[in-house]
């Protein structure tokens, strides 16, 4: 170990460590802008760029960048002197003039790093006059680029090409001109990106920001001739509470029944319930390809893959076209939602297709583009009308003067509201694998799950493995979230190496609920695991866990759909894929 002084306080700490990380065991905050560690992927974003993060080493000329300085014997260092707090300053400063002052308009007002920091050093007048560089704005299905804003921290490009190897985001250009964009600065729509947003939950600034559609759904709201419905995807209970001051991990559904309600939905449903049917179709897809697998045909492909996360799918889409028949056809949950509610229940509730909004509320920025998609609409009108996040449901709350923390705990309306355990796992990595697990197994076998909690599956390990008995038959199964990780075990399907039956991937580090449109958690997987921990703490506290018992579920097939993958079904509830 090494002996160091920082801020008079004495420490140890093991070779290699760096000032900043040593800093923060003593419980010293050094200030920076660029910095990012996701602990549990081991992967840092350190380019030293902001500076932000200088601190003084006695018997050093220059000060030091905190996040790339190693500790070494004896080392003193003070990471607030006067000297110190003056280059800060600066830096603050130089930043600042190259950034534009519109803070009060922007989309991260209140929730930028740079603006707090700037608050925080009383930063009052800038003295120094940059060349306000002007880049155009560049709008997608999801995601707006307001590049003036790009403070280059580069964070979004670690996320975009370490954590989901998906490679759209790179430094371009220089000096004041230098951003990060996708290659010869195309639009984000005309780039392989998937629109998952994990660079957007990183971005300091207000560069990377989602298109907001909560004004579009407070007009359809505010119009006497729609009937709104609204469903709620299984992460946003596990979440939404931060936005109002809760700790991570209380779970909210009751709240957020009743506040949906007060914003003057007609329906509020739940996401889960299509989780359910999902897993109607998925599950007996699986089952059929397995069979068909077990009686020698050799054509059938497996593992099968599940193809509910929108990043996902766009992912597989870009990157491995060739592969488009391994995933399920079963639409996400979302989409099946969609496209029941405008049909079955346009029907049951007598009311136009037309004159039926449907909005989702979802962690998550990619399904903004998937419900956009040509493949779920009639005639131009579209399953899914709005998906507004987790983030802007929390500003739509504010707006609409509830008092979130005080509302009563409240149900979902019936029927496409009832839910089981099997269906709020959807929300984790290793919960939809889960959840068709459970009704997959009891299918096959004919016989009943002694216990439903598979914790195999579980967990936070990026690649995981398990295999299940069903009943003699050993079902293989791999998990994966982080694109980055999906995409070595695609690659072993692609060699030929691969020995799983079924594998679940999810786009987003943690499964949906480190969603691209969830309560910044700023890289801290404790959050994350937090949320998960909630999801299963409402999977046990439901009386039914398993989807097929969902009795609305029963219902829907019995007076609408027929049976799983019926003619029915494959027209409402199936896809197919392109390149
Ligand atoms: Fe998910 Fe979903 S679980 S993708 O992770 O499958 O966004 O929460 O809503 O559709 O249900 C997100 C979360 C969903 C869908 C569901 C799936
Ligand atoms: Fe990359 Fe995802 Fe951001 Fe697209 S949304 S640029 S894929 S990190």
């Amino acid at each position: 170990t090494i002996k160091l002084t920082i801020d008079n306080k004495v420490l140890e700490v093991a070779k290699g460590t760096t000032i900043l990380k040593a800093a923060k065991e003593a419980g010293i905050h050094i200030p920076t802008l660029c910095y990012l560690h996701l602990h549990d992927l081991n992967i840092e974003n350190k380019p030293a760029g902001c500076r932000v993060c200088v601190v003084e080493v006695a018997g050093r000329r220059n000060l030091a960048p905190a996040c790339v300085t190693e500790c070494t014997e004896g080392m003193v260092v003070s990471t607030h002197n006067i000297r110190v707090l003056n280059a800060r300053k600066t830096v603050l400063e130089l930043i600042l003039s190259d950034h534009p002052t519109d803070c009060l308009i922007c989309a991260k007002n209140g929730n930028c790093e740079l603006q707090t920091m700037a608050q925080e050093f009383g930063i009052r007048k800038l003295h120094y006059e940059g060349e306000q560089s002007t880049y155009r704005e560049d709008t997608s299905p999801a995601i707006i680029r307001d590049v003036d804003k790009c403070i280059m921290c580069r964070r979004c490009e670690m996320m975009c090409n370490e954590v989901q190897t998906v490679g759209v985001l790179s430094a371009v250009n220089r000096g004041f001109m230098s951003v990060v964009a996708p290659a010869f600065e195309m639009n984000l729509d005309h780039s392989v990106c998937t629109y998952c947003g994990q660079c957007v939950a990183v971005c300091p600034t207000g560069a990377l920001t989602e298109v907001d559609h909560t004004n579009a759904v407070i007009r359809a709201l505010a119009d006497p001739t729609k009937t709104v419905v609204v469903q709620t995807a299984p992460a946003v209970r596990a979440a939404l509470g931060e936005e109002f001051g809760m700790e991570p991990g209380t779970l909210v559904t009751g709240k957020l029944a009743a506040a949906l309600r007060r914003l003057g939905f007609n329906y509020v449903f739940d996401t889960d319930f299509a989780a359910d049917l999902t897993i109607m179709e998925e599950g007996t897809e699986l089952l059929d390809r397995l069979t068909r697998h077990l009686n020698g045909d050799k054509d059938v492909p497996l593992p099968i893959l599940t193809s509910c996360c929108p990043g996902w799918v766009s992912f597989f889409e870009h990157q491995f076209p060739e592969m488009r028949d391994i995933p399920s056809t079963a639409r996400s949950p979302q989409q099946m939602f969609g496209a029941i509610a405008k049909t079955y229940f346009a029907d049951k509730i007598n009311v136009k297709r037309e004159d039926l909004v449907v909005v989702s509320i979802m962690p998550c920025l990619a399904k903004k583009f998937e419900c956009q998609r040509d493949e779920f609409a009639t005639n131009g009108n579209p399953d899914v009308d709005f998906s507004i996040s987790t983030r802007e449901l929390a500003h739509l709350i504010k707006q609409s003067n509830i008092e979130f923390n005080a509302l009563p705990d409240e149900d979902f309306d019936n029927p496409l509201g009832e839910s089981t355990g099997a269906a709020v796992i959807f929300g984790t990595t290793g919960g939809v694998i889960e959840a068709a697990v459970r009704t997959a197994y009891e299918v096959h076998t004919g016989k009943k799950l002694e216990k439903v909690d598979f914790e195999e599956l579980r967990g936070m390990e990026y690649i995981r493995e398990a295999t299940i008995d069903f009943n003699g038959l050993p079902i293989r199964i791999g998990i994966a979230h982080g694109l980055g990780n999906a995409r070595k075990l695609l690659q072993d399907i692609k060699d030929g190496k691969s020995e799983f039956h079924a594998i679940e991937i999810m786009a987003c580090p943690g499964g949906c609920i480190g969603g691209g449109g969830q309560p910044l958690h700023h890289g801290d997987s404790s959050i994350i695991k937090a949320r998960q921990k909630a999801l299963y703490q409402e999977d046990t506290n439901k009386t039914i866990r398993k989807s097929h018992e969902n009795p609305y579920i029963i219902q829907l097939y019995e007076e609408f759909l027929g049976k799983p993958l019926s003619e029915k079904s494959h027209h409402l509830l199936h896809t197919h894929y392109f390149d």
